[in-house]
């Protein structure tokens, strides 16, 4: 049976510079990501959201733009990742490591394409340029993408998925 598990990430951007951390143990170790994590029941995706930003990097929000969502499917499991990515300029406080992620701030055109997740690449210009998306990529292990599907879109809220 496929399941599908509930993921966020989050992207902080200030002037030309974006916030990335380091990710320092469990899925992705050794890559350069947002910040991001499972969604508890209870709380709603911008919640926990909100939550693993802070809990990862120190860094507290009032409020985050959804930006973008993708479908991640690992050949020979059986469950995907759902993750809903989102964006903010606005934060409250200084990044600090945390047991999870080291912070660091990469210029926009300095980003670490060859530490960080295959499919970033593609869908990092979008975001950047407060494009909105929604995307599929089918991984083999975790650094070949097999297939993959990337559209802008214009409003995430109303679209089902399809
Ligand atoms: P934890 O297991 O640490 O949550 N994530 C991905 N991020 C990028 N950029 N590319 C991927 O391609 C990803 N797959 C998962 C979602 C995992 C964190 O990693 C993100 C979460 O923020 C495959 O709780």
């Amino acid at each position: 049976m496929v399941t599908t598990k509930l993921l966020t990430l989050v992207m902080v951007i200030k002037q030309h510079q974006i916030l990335l951390g380091m990710k320092k143990r469990g899925f992705g170790a050794g890559r350069w990501n947002g910040f991001g994590g499972k969604v508890q029941p209870g709380e709603t995706i911008e919640e926990g959201a909100k939550r693993e930003l802070f809990e990862e990097s120190s860094l507290t929000v009032h409020s985050l733009e959804k930006i973008g969502r993708i479908l991640f499917e690992f050949v020979g499991e059986t469950e995907l990742m759902d993750v809903h990515i989102f964006r903010t300029e606005s934060y409250q406080g200084e990044p600090e490591e945390s047991e999870e992620m080291r912070p660091q701030w990469f210029d926009l055109d300095k980003l670490p394409f060859n530490e960080m997740w295959p499919d970033d690449s593609l869908w990092f210009p979008l975001m950047i340029q407060k494009k909105m998306f929604r995307g599929y990529f089918k991984f083999e292990g975790h650094n070949n993408i097999l297939d993959y599907t990337l559209k802008e879109v214009d409003d995430l809220a109303t679209d089902k998925g399809s």
